[in-house]
């Protein structure tokens, strides 16, 4: 099984989102065991303190290493040693696919969220295995990034997502986005379903969503067409990936 403990001040705000949906249902099917811990219970002063004044001078609060430290050795006692402490830090590297995947392939997580200015270096030199970022803008804590980071990773631990396939198909995996989906009725405050899709001809609707999935990419995520597995292609996206790029090179000569 496996086991994410996040460390945190704010448990609460972990309990809240992971108790709900797709990772709710993986912990109650006893698939994975997310523990929020409260890093104050990991303080001995009477006062609780998780932050203190940084060295060096400068606006805002640093997280004290001694909580820290403490918090993850005692999980490492009660769990066994981590494969990875994963700090989420605006300094970090970008979450991935990969990465996600990387970290569903391990048995023991610990997730360290920080607040404030950030963390006391020296827990980031001896304790953390990995620093990372879910992107480039800034917010108020590593919270909301371990719950991403937690959700994309547990949905790729075998058994969470009912159809292994709908897992391989995601667009990062490809590097391609999805095409559009619609459902009924067929026709909405006067907005109709493209008639390819109300036929229900199999091979047109293929080469219709192959279509769409390749001119999409090209208008919204050009970096990931430039990086894009032909391998990982359907005969219809490899076509079609062609020949948009035929066409985007006529229109620029
Ligand atoms: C963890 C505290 C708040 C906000 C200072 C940082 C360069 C200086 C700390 N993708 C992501 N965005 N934000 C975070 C994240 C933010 C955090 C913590 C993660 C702990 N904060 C904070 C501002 C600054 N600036 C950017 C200039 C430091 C994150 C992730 N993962």
């Amino acid at each position: 099984m496996t086991t994410i403990d996040v460390v945190t001040i704010f448990p609460a705000m972990i309990d809240a989102v992971l108790t709900e949906g797709v990772v709710g249902r993986a912990r109650t099917r006893g698939l994975v065991d997310v523990t929020a811990r409260d890093l104050r219970d990991f303080t001995t002063d009477k006062h609780r303190m998780v932050d203190d004044i940084p060295y060096g001078g400068g606006p805002g609060m640093v997280m004290k290493p001694e909580p820290l430290f403490r918090a993850v050795e005692a999980i490492a006692a009660e769990r066994g040693a981590p494969d990875a402490v994963v700090l989420m830090t605006p300094q970090g590297r970008p979450l991935t696919h990969e990465e996600a995947a990387r970290f569903s392939r391990m048995t023991r997580l610990v997730v360290l969220c920080g607040r404030y200015e950030g963390i006391d270096e020296r827990v980031t030199d001896t304790l953390v295995t990995d620093e990372i970022s879910i992107g480039d803008y800034v917010l108020t804590g590593g919270e909301l990034p371990a719950l991403v980071l937690i959700d994309a990773v547990v949905r790729l631990v075998p058994g969470v997502v009912g159809d292994e396939s709908s897992v391989e198909g995601d667009s990062f995996v490809r590097g391609l986005l999805d095409h559009p989906h619609y459902t009924r009725p067929a026709v909405f405050r006067e907005l109709a379903v493209p008639e390819v899709l109300i036929g229900g001809h199999h091979a047109d609707i293929e080469r219709w969503r192959a279509r769409q999935r390749v001119t999409r990419t090209l208008a919204r995520r050009p970096d990931l067409l430039s990086r894009v597995d032909e391998s990982t292609l359907s005969a219809d996206e490899r076509r079609v990936l062609a020949q948009v790029l035929d066409e985007a090179k006529e229109h620029s000569s």
